[in-house]
C-alpha cells in the first residue's frame, strides 16, 4: 500500500513536472504583418487635403489646385504630438474622393505641384514620411479608390490610373504600415468637367484582388484595410464603437467593400475562415476635415477615454482622426485633449495590481502552461488547459483585501480566437461575487466595474471553441468609483 501511494505521488509529481507540447492553433491566426499591426493599438488618421480650405467634408473635384496652402505646415508637430500622445502611427488621407493629391503625382495635375503651396515644389507625404521617422512612428496611407476629378472614373481605365498612383505611394515613400481602402464609392462629381453622377458596381468594378496582389508585392509587411480586408477590417461605425462580441474572424469572400454589413462587420464570424481584426476609425471632431466652426466641439479627454475603452478595450485598434487646420498643425484644442487623454490613461492604467503575484487555475496542461504565466509580463508565455478542457478558470490571490475596478485580458492569438464566454469574479467578504462576463477575448479586452474591495479576482473561462490560451491578465484601481 505505502509503495502504492509512492508511486501514484511520483506519477503525480511526473506528470505536473513534465513538459508537454503546446495547443495547435484553432481556426485562422493572425500573420506576422497582422499580428505587428495588433501591437500598435493606437494610431492617427490626417484627413487633409483642399478640403481643409474650402470647408467640405467630400469635395466635389472641381478644386482648383491654389486653394491648398498651408501658410505654416509642419508635419513635425503632427508627428511630436501623436508620438507624446502614445500613438504608434498616422495615416494619411494621400488622396480623398475629390482626387486631389498631396504628393506631386505623375499621374494628375490635380495635385500640390500646381498649388500655390512651396510653389508647387511641396510633398506633404515626403515632409510626414521624414517626420515619422524622426519621432519613431509608422506612416500608413489612404489612396481614396472614388475620384471626384478624374475623366475616366467609372471606366476601366481608370484602375490603371489608381494602381499607378498606389505605385508611387509605396515605392517612393518607405515602409508603409497600413494601406487604407476607403468603401464610399460612386456618385456625382466634377469628372473632368462632366459634372454627372458615375456609378460603378462595388463588386467587380475595382478589382480588388488584382489591386491587393500590388500591396502585397510591394509592401509585403503592409495591412491592408477595407470594409472586407483582406488583412484589417472596418468596424462598420464611425462612432468609435467597437462590438463587445468581437472575432477577428470574418468569411470576407462573402462581402465587398461599400456593401451594407454594418453588423457583420462589427462582431465579425464566430466560424470566419480567414483572420480579420476590425479597427475603429473615428474622428476627434464631429468632422473629418478640419472646420474652423469646430475647433470648440473637441472631444474632451474622458470622452476620448470612453472611446479607448469602446475600442482597443473591445479587441479592435483605435484610428483616432485629427485634422491639421488651414496652418497645416494640428490645432490647439485638439493637442490639448489628447495630451490630456494620455495622462488619463497614465493615471487609469497606472499600476498592475496582478503582476508577478500568486495565481493558480483549477486546470493547466503541463508545466510550460501554467497560470503564473498570466501575469508574469511576457506576452510569449500563456496559460493553457489540457486539449478536451475548455471551461477553467485562473484564480489571482492579492494577498490582501485591495481596491480593484479593472480587468484586462489578451488570448494567446498566434493559436487563433479561442474564448466564446468569459466571467470574472471578485471575493468579497468570503464570497465570490461576478463583477464582469462577457463573450469574445481576443488580442485584448479592457473591463470596468465598480470597485470592489476584495482578496482575490478570478477570470472564469466558461466556454471556448478549443482549449484557452491566455497570455495576459492586468488589475487595475483606476480613479474614480
Ligand atoms: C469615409 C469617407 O467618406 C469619409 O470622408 C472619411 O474619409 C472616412 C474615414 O471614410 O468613408
Amino acid at each position: 500500500m505505502k509503495n502504492l501511494s509512492i508511486f501514484l505521488l511520483i506519477l503525480l509529481i511526473f506528470t505536473a513536472c513534465k513538459k508537454v507540447s503546446p495547443p495547435e492553433p484553432y481556426g485562422p491566426v493572425p500573420s506576422a504583418r497582422q499580428l505587428a499591426w495588433h501591437e500598435m493599438e493606437y494610431y492617427m488618421f490626417a484627413h487633409f487635403t483642399v478640403n481643409t480650405f474650402t470647408d467640405k467634408e467630400w469635395g466635389y473635384g472641381d478644386e482648383k489646385e491654389t486653394v491648398f496652402n498651408p501658410t505654416q505646415i509642419d508635419c513635425r508637430q503632427w508627428a511630436k504630438v501623436a508620438r507624446d500622445a502614445g500613438m504608434k502611427g498616422i495615416i494619411i488621407t494621400a488622396k480623398h474622393h475629390d482626387g486631389f493629391c498631396l504628393w506631386p503625382s505623375k499621374f494628375t495635375e490635380h495635385s500640390v505641384k500646381n498649388s500655390t503651396w512651396k510653389e508647387g515644389k511641396g510633398d506633404v507625404v515626403r515632409e510626414l514620411r521624414q517626420a515619422c521617422d524622426e519621432f519613431g512612428l509608422k506612416l500608413g496611407v489612404y489612396l481614396s479608390p472614388w475620384d471626384r476629378n478624374s475623366a475616366i472614373y467609372s471606366t476601366p481605365e481608370y484602375l490603371t490610373y489608381y494602381r499607378n498612383q498606389l505605385h508611387e505611394l509605396l515605392t517612393d515613400y518607405g515602409d508603409i504600415f497600413e494601406v487604407w481602402f476607403d468603401g464610399a464609392n460612386g456618385g456625382d462629381g466634377y469628372y473632368g468637367g462632366t459634372r454627372e453622377i458615375r456609378k460603378i458596381d462595388n463588386k467587380t468594378y475595382y478589382d480588388w484582388p488584382n489591386t491587393h496582389k500590388i500591396v502585397r508585392e510591394l509592401q509585403p509587411s503592409a495591412v491592408m484595410f477595407s470594409d472586407a480586408g483582406p488583412d484589417i477590417r472596418w468596424v462598420g461605425n464611425e462612432s468609435g464603437m467597437g462590438s463587445l462580441t468581437n472575432w477577428c474572424l470574418l468569411k470576407k469572400d462573402e462581402m465587398y467593400p461599400g456593401g451594407d454589413f454594418s453588423k457583420i462587420l462589427g462582431e465579425g464570424h464566430e466560424d470566419g475562415n480567414y483572420w480579420i481584426p476590425a479597427e475603429v476609425d473615428v474622428s476627434i471632431r464631429p468632422g473629418w476635415f478640419y472646420h474652423p466652426a469646430q475647433d470648440s466641439l473637441v472631444r474632451s479627454p474622458e470622452n476620448l477615454m470612453e472611446l479607448y475603452y469602446s475600442s482597443v478595450g473591445r479587441n479592435s485598434n483605435l484610428l483616432l482622426n485629427v485634422p491639421p487646420d488651414r496652418r497645416g498643425l494640428l490645432s490647439e484644442n485638439d493637442v490639448k485633449s489628447l495630451l490630456a487623454f494620455r495622462e488619463l490613461r497614465e493615471k487609469e492604467f497606472a499600476k498592475d495590481l496582478a503582476r508577478g503575484i500568486s495565481a493558480q487555475s483549477t486546470q493547466y496542461r503541463g508545466k510550460n502552461f501554467i497560470a503564473s504565466f498570466v501575469n508574469d509580463g511576457d506576452p510569449e508565455t500563456y496559460w493553457a488547459t489540457s486539449d478536451n478542457v475548455k471551461s477553467a478558470s485562473v484564480t489571482i490571490n492579492l494577498g490582501a483585501r485591495t481596491e480593484v475596478n479593472r480587468v484586462l485580458i489578451q488570448e494567446y492569438i498566434k493559436l487563433g480566437q479561442r474564448v466564446s464566454k468569459y466571467s470574472v469574479y471578485a471575493m468579497v467578504d468570503d464570497k465570490w461575487e461576478k463583477v464582469a462576463d462577457g463573450t469574445t477575448i481576443g488580442y485584448k479586452v479592457i473591463r470596468k466595474f465598480p470597485v470592489v474591495l476584495t482578496t482575490d479576482i478570478r477570470i472564469s473561462i466558461d466556454d471556448a471553441k478549443a482549449c484557452p490560451a491566455i497570455s495576459n491578465i492586468e488589475l487595475y484601481r483606476a480613479p474614480g468609483k
